[in-house]
């Protein structure tokens, strides 16, 4: 049977278990993906499309591969401004795959932008379809590098989509990804180091979530009667509300990286970005880091013992070493489960005191305690935006299964919280899904917030509106770092209820603490219907939240 290229992907795309792909015109394989009955998510920019996909991959673990189109070739427009969605997809390792126009043989002269190598900074893998009968085996080699190792998107530019080749000469089969266990004398050497050690901490990276193995982490964490922190991208992959939870950020996790004499490492960088821990003191501690590959050993620290391999069979694997020499006992430790609670209990004092506040314009951090109270935080998800909604949440937020929260941004492009919310809705529509936004974040997603009526996603935004960028603005105990260039309209100047209740939204706008609550049920309850709703929190500016630890300056 001969077909054309954009066929033969589609084709392999439903072979592949894709249900739906993401999309800003024009790219030259979304008319085969209609006439195969393969639904797109129309989005309103080409950094949507990819960003929703990119947040679909990381929502479901890469158990389901997002997949976005955009406009490729020649002068792409489309992938010039996909390139912001990519690079944040590549620096936060999420498995997305990328379909977009290549450009033509004979014409890579044609434009300044040279498309290969932009696409080649931004992909765990740049494929180039150059002949159609390559079609099975570059979509075998994307399967592949999206479900084996690690995480990361994979670009694949089409030049010439109605050209054709023969279906059955090279006959697809699904890609199912492979994993590694871990070197047992790794392993060995590793379970020496804990034993010994006086204060171990867990350091829990994504690579625990994408591997699935929560269940893993709290079995080992328990064995061991070790604390656990996790990064900010795999917020909720260990229960917030265990006894060994130490939290993401803020003082008692800064108590507990500078007192810890051992690190284990689980599938996290540990490269510090500008929402992550360095290791304070590294040379004084023990560092043991289990990974994926060896990309990140020895990378910023020294390594004492590496342990390469999937983070689920390495967890299992460890747990058995610990268990076949203690005999089953464990790891005797004091009582860690208080000292955890009192260096908890210390370090979040004072934001539970202001989750409770009654002040006006309300503290922010009334509304996050009010909307842990109103969630059924087994059955819900939220994203916050870059800004003070990420180190407040994060701060904060008790997230109890995997992804109930999604921390993002090693790169974290402003905006990207609603196309969080809506892949959140595709992958679980029976869950609330909440983006939680500031006025940047709020001013990139205003184009797109015609989706969520059109496509009828009952997700709710929350506005944390405090008329400015509050984290550059005049601090709340200081000068702060950027006064001069933080200042927007306010809720004194523009009502955004109104202008987004125009729209078509559930809106409410809301001054005062005791309309929280129901103002949130209210919402949510209309979600179930499937239409949106956007709150307009009127917040005072609190830049206020626990900080990163090791890293040099602010
Ligand atoms: C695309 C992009 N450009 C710039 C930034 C840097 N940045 C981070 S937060 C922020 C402003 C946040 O202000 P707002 O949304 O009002 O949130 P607030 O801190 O007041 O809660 C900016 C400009 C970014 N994260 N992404
Ligand atoms: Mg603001």
């Amino acid at each position: 049977m001969t077909i054309d290229v954009a066929t033969g992907i589609v084709r392999i795309l439903k072979q592949e278990g894709v249900g739906w792909v993401s999309t800003f015109p024009v790219c030259r394989v979304n008319n085969a993906l209609g006439r195969e009955g393969v639904p797109m998510l129309m989005m309103r920019d080409d950094r949507y499309a990819v960003a929703v996909a990119d947040a679909f991959s990381r929502i479901t673990a890469g158990s389901r591969i997002g997949v976005c189109t955009f406009q490729g070739g020649v002068n792409a427009a489309g992938m010039q401004y996909a390139y912001a969605g990519m690079a944040q997809a590549y620096e936060d390792g999420s498995p997305v795959l990328c379909i977009t126009d290549g450009v033509p043989a004979g014409a890579s002269g044609n434009s300044q932008y040279d498309v290969a190598s932009a696409m080649k900074t931004v992909s765990k893998w740049f494929g180039y379809l150059d002949r159609p009968e390559r079609t099975p085996e570059l979509m075998r080699r994307a399967f592949t590098m999206l479900r084996s190792g690690r995480p990361g998107p994979v670009i694949l530019a089409i030049p010439n989509a109605t050209a054709t080749y023969d279906e059955t000469a090279d006959p697809y089969r699904p890609v199912k990804g492979w994993k590694s266990a871990p070197d047992p004398a790794d392993v060995r050497a590793a379970v020496d180091e804990l034993l010994e050690a006086r204060n171990p901490l867990i350091y829990a990276g994504e690579g625990v979530i994408y591997a699935g193995a929560s269940e893993d982490l709290k079995a080992l964490a328990e064995l061991v009667n070790v604390p656990v922190i996790t990064t900010l991208k795999a917020k909720g992959a260990f229960p917030e509300n265990h006894p060994l939870f130490v939290g993401v950020r803020g003082d008692q996790v800064a108590h507990y990286l500078n007192k810890s004499d051992l690190i284990l490492a689980i599938g996290s960088s540990l490269s510090p970005g500008r929402f992550s821990h360095g290791i304070p003191d590294a040379a004084k501690k023990t560092i043991i880091h289990c990974n994926v590959d060896e990309l990140h050993i020895n990378k910023m620290f020294p390594t004492a013992h590496a342990v390469i391999g999937d983070a689920r069979f390495t967890l299992q694997a460890l747990r058995q070493e610990v268990s076949d020499r203690t005999s089953g006992a464990g790891r005797k430790a004091g009582d860690v489960a208080a000292e955890v609670k009192a260096a908890r209990d210390q370090g979040l004092a004072r934001y539970r005191q202001v989750m409770n506040s009654d002040e006006t314009p309300i503290n922010p951090y009334r509304v996050y305690g009010d909307l842990m109270e109103v969630l059924d935080l087994k059955n819900s998800f939220v994203t916050h935006e870059s800004g003070n909604t990420r180190d407040q949440l994060s701060t904060v937020f008790d997230t109890l299964i995997p992804r109930g929260f999604l921390g993002w941004g090693n790169v974290s492009t402003l905006g990207f919280s609603l196309a969080a919310a809506i892949a959140a809705k595709k992958a679980f529509p029976d869950r609330t899904s909440v983006a939680v936004t500031g006025e940047a974040g709020l001013g990139y997603m205003l184009g797109n917030l015609e989706v969520l009526l059109r496509e009828k996603l009952g997700i709710t935004v929350v506005h944390i509106s405090n008329g400015g960028f509050a984290g550059y603005g005049p601090g709340f105990w200081g000068p702060g770092h950027d006064p001069f260039t933080h200042r927007v309209l306010g809720p004194d100047d523009v009502d955004m209820s109104k202008v987004i209740g125009s729209l078509g939204f559930h809106t409410e706008r809301v001054s005062e603490p005791a309309e929280i609550i129901p103002a949130l049920r209210r919402a949510l309850e209309i979600n179930t219907s499937g239409r949106p709703a956007y709150i307009e929190f009127v917040c005072c500016q609190y830049p206020v939240y626990g900080q990163w630890v090791g890293r040099g300056e602010g």
